[in-house]
């Protein structure tokens, strides 16, 4: 433990010197967490103690991923030992940042959903309330991203291997999970038939601390590692071979879901995590089973994790010994479900043929909610078509997110207009039948993370104008509104941009061998490639600009830098082919003689949450260009806003609620509303050959893109044609292409206007307090959860 500077160095520097190996960046890294770690450990045993000892409701926060980040500097912010530790290692030579970037980033998840999972555990150890997440230690997370002449590779990654590791192994609370065997008549009622011949599977907990700011709460996220059970629970057979089948359920994220064989994994996995983490809490009990939701409440991340709800029937019918009318009330007053897309591909079902090979007692009770809810709905009198979007189980397959409404007390979409969407649309019928079930939590993100570790400089020169108690209750930005006419703040907010535009050009040459103008605009589109975030129409746009620049000698345009980042699923070929043409575009433009003093375009390899910490504070402005109505929320476009970037964007997700904070003048709305987008869905009046036909920018860009010059090759764009042409794009790119042109104009002309320009970006970060996700922590914990605040000390 180390409480002074002095301290700090003594104990680092004996520790330094026990080693065998000269003192690396990496030895010094591991050092240094280790003592961390140890600073950690006692408030993690009281706040376990206090849970206990006060019996409040603890919430477990049951999500497929985790996309956490790095560790080391956050719990030294949180801590607030990040000043004293950076000043110590660097009166000892060290550089802090150096030390930081050795850590090896845990990427357990794909993009939004991971990410607002990691910020929500941030927030409840923050707030002091007793949150827990519950979620798989996958031994690989997702791919890291290489380009190869501007294609995608993808490279597994293994963060455990070279990692000192945050987590503990919990050996005593190892649990064991069966899969596939028969079901046989017990003799105990119809319901509860004995479970023969499956299959084992040794589920051991990693518990990772969650150390929340300004107090000394530390919650536990428990990752679930898949192993081969012990002697007597093997199955006979070749061992090495079924050791091997086991672990591979926590081998990797989202392993391939194409094949059969991918989706059977995937199922593994869901009820790996949903059986492990109930039966922990139903064992580790201290209550009587009846009053569960008094004392547990279970959010799930989507319907990944819905099996819980079946399972927990399981538990309660099969181990408690309870009736199905006791075991249903309990199960559906404790579970709560938050829905995150409204995209048909993205709604999960199962084969109820693969359900019932694999979980053949979870199948037949899923069957059995399925029966009651049916006939419940009979009585209804409703017509066949709102009966057949009701059933849980139909033609074969089982609606995950029609169980998971039916199984939880609550369920919200993660914006006003997606939660609308949602109860008007998707799920019009289940919101006519559970008109109180629906509510909205539009999502937050963690400022402790995203302001005041990724942008310390902007931070402290908030605390210099309006204090520092914003920190802890980020409404106090609000405060900043008296500053956004003062052109002292307005020249130093500047300087703070100039400085985080400057860090992410050298970090850029460093890293990438890219050097890009620090006095250009930095544009910046990054989050994960999907046809629906519309990055091919971005790149369209720049290659529009690209031809004006060619065709009209007067045209030169303030010199811009348009950033991409993101990863497109490894199987995705239309999303990895706009990688490609982005690259080749990027190529065409960078190495112009002319076109390359105005225009640039920067693609940051394997975005990550680290990398996106060095990018949204230099960010100008925020590309938030999805076709209304796709983006449930989004929440990269708060990120930007906290750190003063200008939102483009069109009005989807939590976009709304941006410009419902700040006002029109303060961000450039454009494209179609959500409204126009479902009519035009709903009537086919769309024709994208309209557009090509007509508009010659439009016409011009689509030839150069079809005749394959701009992606060396036809064959690396025919995924684009399909879906521009053969599918009459399906996301509006090209109806929303000019008026996307004309709104950029807009935004390069108010640019031009320096003060004007700073004054909304201060604006933006005035009104980005809401978007902490304290505030959705706190909306959940009042209207869901019922958490009380534990008072440690
Ligand atoms: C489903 C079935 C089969 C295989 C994979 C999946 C699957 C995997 C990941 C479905 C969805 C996801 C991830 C979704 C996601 O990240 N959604 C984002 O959630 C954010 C947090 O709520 C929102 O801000 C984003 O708008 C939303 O896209």
């Amino acid at each position: 433990m180390f409480y002074s500077k002095e301290e700090f160095k003594e104990n680092f520097v004996k520790l330094l010197e026990q080693q065998q190996q000269p003192a690396s960046s990496k030895t010094a890294y591991s050092i240094l967490a280790g003592m961390v770690r140890e600073f950690v450990q006692r408030d993690w045993d009281e706040t376990t103690y206090l849970y206990q000892e006060e019996q409040r409701k603890q919430l477990y926060y049951f999500s497929i991923e985790f996309l956490i980040g790095r560790m080391l500097g956050q719990n030294l912010v949180n801590l607030s030992l990040y000043e004293m530790v950076n000043e110590g290692l660097d009166e000892l030579g060290y550089s802090l940042a150096e030390l930081e970037e050795q850590e090896p980033e845990p990427g357990l998840g794909n993009g939004g959903l991971g990410r607002l999972a990691a910020c929500f555990m941030d927030s409840l150890a923050s707030l002091q309330m007793p949150g827990h997440g519950c979620g798989i230690r996958y031994k690989g997370g997702l791919f890291s991203q290489g380009l190869n002449d501007g294609f995608q590779t993808e490279q597994p990654t293994d963060w455990i291997n070279d990692s000192i590791g945050w987590d503990t192994r919990r050996e005593d609370l190892a649990l064991y999970i069966p899969f596939f065997g028969k079901l046989h008549a017990s003799g105990k009622g119809p319901f509860k038939p004995e479970h023969r011949d499956a299959k084992w599977v040794k589920a051991v907990p990693y518990d990772m601390p969650i150390v929340g700011a300004y107090g000394n709460t530390v919650n536990t996220l428990r990752l679930w590692q898949a192993e081969l059970p012990e002697q007597q629970l093997l199955p006979a057979g070749d061992i090495d071979a079924y050791q091997q089948q086991v672990e591979t359920i926590s081998d990797r994220l989202y392993p391939d879901d194409s094949t059969e064989e991918g989706k059977l994994l995937r199922l593994k996995q869901q009820y790996f995590l949903c059986s492990a983490s109930l039966q922990t809490i139903v064992k580790n009990r201290d209550f009587p089973i009846t009053v569960l939701p008094k004392h547990v409440a279970i959010q799930i991340n989507d319907t990944h994790p819905a099996l819980a709800i079946p399972e927990l029937m399981r538990i309660l019918l099969d181990e408690e010994g309870l009736s199905w009318e006791e075991a249903w009330g309990i199960t559906t007053h404790t579970i709560s479900y938050t829905n995150h897309t409204i995209l048909e591909e993205a709604m999960e079902k199962w084969s109820s043929q693969m359900l019932e090979q694999l979980l053949p007692r979870v199948y037949m009770i899923i069957q059995e909610i399925d029966r009651r809810f049916k006939e419940k709905c009979h009585q209804e009198k409703l017509e066949p078509e709102a009966l057949k979007k009701l059933a849980i189980i139909d033609d074969g397959t089982v609606k995950m997110a029609t169980l998971a409404v039916v199984g939880s007390y609550r369920v919200n979409g993660v914006a006003k207009l997606h939660t609308d969407i949602l109860k008007m649309r998707e799920m019009k019928e289940l919101n006519e039948h559970f008109p109180h079930k629906f509510h909205n939590k539009t999502n937050g993100i963690t400022h402790r993370r995203w302001l005041v570790k990724a942008n310390p400089e902007l931070s402290d020169l908030i605390s210099s104008a309006i204090g520092d108690e914003w920190k802890r209750d980020t409404m106090k930005l609000h405060k900043l509104n008296e500053f956004t006419q003062d052109p002292v703040f307005l020249g130093d907010f500047k300087a703070v941009k100039q400085q985080k535009k400057n860090q992410l050009a050298d970090y850029l040459v460093k890293h990438q061998a890219v050097t890009i103008d620090p006095e250009s605009i930095y544009d910046m589109h990054i989050k994960r490639f999907h046809g629906y975030k519309r990055q091919l129409m971005n790149i369209l746009h720049i290659q529009m600009l690209y031809n004006r620049i060619k065709e009209d000698a007067s045209y030169r345009p303030h010199p811009r830098t348009f950033f991409f980042a993101g990863k497109a699923a490894k199987s995705y070929q239309f999303a990895k082919q706009v990688i490609k043409l982005i690259n080749t575009i990027a190529e065409q433009i960078n190495t112009d003689p002319v076109a390359r003093h105005h225009l640039h375009v920067v693609f940051v390899e394997d975005y990550s949450v680290s990398r996106a910490e060095k990018m949204f504070p230099a960010a100008d402005i925020s590309e938030q260009i999805s076709t209304a109505s796709k983006e449930a929320s989004g929440t990269g476009n708060m990120k930007f806003m906290m750190n003063g970037a200008v939102t483009l964007g069109t009005f989807d997700g939590a976009t709304v609620e941006i410009v419902e904070q700040i006002g029109d003048d303060n961000a450039f709305i454009f494209g179609l509303s959500a409204q126009q987008v479902m009519q035009f869905e709903k009537e086919k009046t769309y024709h994208a050959r309209e557009f090509i036909e007509k508009d010659r920018e439009i016409g011009r860009v689509v030839s150069e893109l079809l005749s394959g010059s701009l992606s060396k090759g036809a064959e690396n764009i025919d995924f684009i044609r399909r879906q521009l042409i053969g599918e009459n794009d399906p996301f509006f790119v090209l109806k929303d292409l000019q008026h996307y042109a004309r709104t950029h104009n807009r935004v390069l002309a108010e640019y031009e206007d320096s003060l004007a320009w700073q004054e909304m970006s201060v604006v933006n970060i005035a009104q980005s307090g809401i978007f902490s996700s304290d505030r959705t922590i706190r909306q959940y914990s009042d209207e869901v959860w019922g958490l009380e605040k534990v008072h440690s000390k």
